[in-house]
């Protein structure tokens, strides 16, 4: 008789590698066999044994594995579970995951503030530029060395931070170091990588390209008169759910920040080692973030702790700003993070000398506002050619794979076999952003090491994104056989077009729940998720969150092969 699909049963829905470990999780009180058909033919390819029963320690839910890693033959095929159902079709290919990785990346240009996204490179998602930024005001906060209030300035290009259309400076950050540190781990893998954009072709890297096009605005952000930079390019309050170009609310530049100039200074860092192999393409851009870079720099070195603190903004200047805060406590990991830059780029010892590296301390995973990591990735980074002392590099080392092996620690006791989720704070705001910075952990630790546990780890972070999880949704849009469909994305919501904007990666599972949006299953951390337009804690979309699984995807291609 003809199974029916269930919801109960989850997996990578995209697929797996032919070598790879392939599991799919039996969300129900089943136990056991389980077979693999083949999907065209129905012809059963192989027969298992349902492993032991698992519990969720975050809602007493009961799992069990289907663990299918024998079979490694390329085709399409489903998992059936007796009692139970079948699984949607997926794959068994060598590169299961590159239109993951190439649409994932592909979602930065949709976020593309100041142009146009002609039907050629946009398809059906086609629109008007919107925000042009070109007569942006210096907001009361901002004023400074001769600058007055009101004055403009001109901002143009930049991301859209995520469901809003504001530009973050600290977001902007820890979103550019992953993404130049993806093409500083993997450079080879670039070559053939090709997301459909106006600059595809043109000898660059198309990640590069993308990077480029934010780049450029971050650039405008530093005011030229002293080196701050200024934390964000914002709309007073967000703008209703219109089309970027319906979207016409004045726009201002507020307070500098040491956390923005410094994110800025290790971005501008970096860049400047990245693209200077790129000169005949982007003249004088390298000298520029050099340039940059140092003079950000000197300006936190005056001013090594102004905090960015908007209720105490809001109380002495005008108009009140209510969009994303991104205020931080501590700027001790930004501070880590730029000087790890400056001395990667330049090899002068005295930026290291010059801040407290934490050594001794437990390894952080990186977020928007703890950035240390971003810095000690660097100077891990073995083509970065610069030596650091070696009792340095052994305890960075250390504190990464003290990190790494605690997460694998219990792995088999996990409900989906992963190791996101095994702490009970990884379902953050964000939560997918935290899956995916795990995986890049463990593929540091995998490159440092060799050993494939690590890897197999972070490929299970991967599975976890793209459906096997206790929410049963591929959190990637324009994926999987359960979708996201209302991600809280002005555009994919006013568009008036059914599929969301595509490569985007939802939040993700946050007990939280502080959008107070209806339609939460229950408060279970690992199943606190809503695919709601209205629910902006755990199903909008951000740029900090795309990058990292933009580096998961991409790097599991290269080294999966
Ligand atoms: O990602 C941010 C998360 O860590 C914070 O807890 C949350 C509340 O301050 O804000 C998130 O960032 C949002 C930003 O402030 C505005 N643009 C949308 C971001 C994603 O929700």
């Amino acid at each position: 008789h003809a199974q029916q699909r269930s919801d109960a049963i989850r997996l990578n829905q995209i697929g797996f590698y032919p070598a790879g470990p392939k599991v799919a999780v039996v969300a129900s009180d089943a136990a056991g066999t389980f077979e693999v058909k083949d999907a065209k033919s129905g012809k059963t390819v192989l027969k298992g044994n349902l492993g032991v029963e698992r519990t969720s320690q975050h809602s007493g839910k009961h799992t069990r594995l289907a663990d299918f890693t024998a079979l490694k033959k390329a085709g399409s095929y489903i998992v059936e579970i007796p009692g139970v159902g079948k699984s949607a079709p997926f794959k068994i290919d060598a590169r299961i995951h590159r239109e993951v990785a190439e649409a994932s990346l592909k979602g930065f240009y949709y976020q593309r503030a100041s142009i146009e996204l002609p039907e050629k490179y946009a398809g059906k998602w086609a629109r008007p530029a919107g925000h042009p930024d070109d007569k942006v005001l210096i907001h009361a906060s901002a004023v400074s060395d001769g600058r007055v209030e009101n004055a403009v300035i001109s901002s143009t290009r930049g991301w859209y931070d995520a469901g809003d259309y504001n530009k973050y400076i600290v977001n902007s950050g820890i979103t550019m170091g992953t993404l130049l540190s993806l093409y500083e781990d993997y450079p080879a893998y670039f070559e053939d990588f090709n997301t459909n954009i106006p600059e595809s072709n043109n000898g660059v890297p198309d990640l590069l390209d993308e990077v480029a096009w934010n780049l450029r605005w971050m650039l405008t952000m530093q005011d030229p008169a002293d080196g701050g930079v200024y934390h964000k390019l914002t709309n007073p309050r967000f703008d209703g759910m219109a089309m970027p170009d319906a979207a016409k609310n004045p726009r201002y530049v507020v307070q500098k920040g040491t956390a923005a100039t410094l994110d800025f200074v290790a971005v501008m860092a970096q860049a400047t080692r990245v693209f200077k192999n790129f000169d005949h393409k982007f003249p004088g851009l390298a000298d520029s973030c050099t340039t940059a870079a140092v003079k950000g720099w000197q300006w936190a070195e005056k001013h090594p702790a102004v905090m960015y603190n908007q209720d105490e903004m809001n109380k002495q200047f005008d108009p009140d700003v209510v969009t994303g805060a991104y205020g931080d406590r501590s700027v001790k990991d930004e501070w880590i993070w730029a000087a790890s830059e400056m001395f990667a780029l330049t090899g002068k010892a005295e930026y290291l000398e010059k801040v407290d590296l934490e050594l001794s301390q437990a390894f952080a995973l990186p977020t928007w506002s703890q950035v240390k990591t971003l810095g000690y990735y660097t100077l891990l980074r073995p083509q970065q050619h610069v030596a650091i002392k070696p009792e340095v590099s052994k305890a960075i080392q250390k504190q990464l794979i003290t990190y790494a092996d605690g997460l694998l620690a219990d792995l088999d006791k996990q409900p989906y076999h992963t190791v996101m989720g095994k702490a009970a704070q990884d379902y953050a705001w964000g939560s997918s952003s935290v899956a995916a910075n795990q995986g890049i952990a463990l593929l540091n630790a995998f490159r440092l090491t060799k050993n494939q546990k690590y890897l197999h780890a972070a490929l299970g972070n991967l599975d976890y994104l793209l459906g096997r999880n206790a929410t049963g949704y591929c959190f990637l849009t324009g994926f999987g056989s359960k979708r996201v469909m209302h991600p809280h994305h002005r555009p994919s919501i006013a568009d008036g077009i059914v599929d969301p904007v595509p490569g985007l990666l939802s939040g993700g599972p946050n007990p939280g729940q502080q959008d107070k949006c209806a339609g939460y299953p229950n408060k279970f951390a690992d199943e606190s998720f809503v695919d709601h337009d209205c629910s902006y804690a755990s199903n909008e979309i951000a740029i900090n969150w795309n990058a990292p699984l933009v580096y998961l995807a991409a790097a599991l291609e290269a080294s999966m092969q």
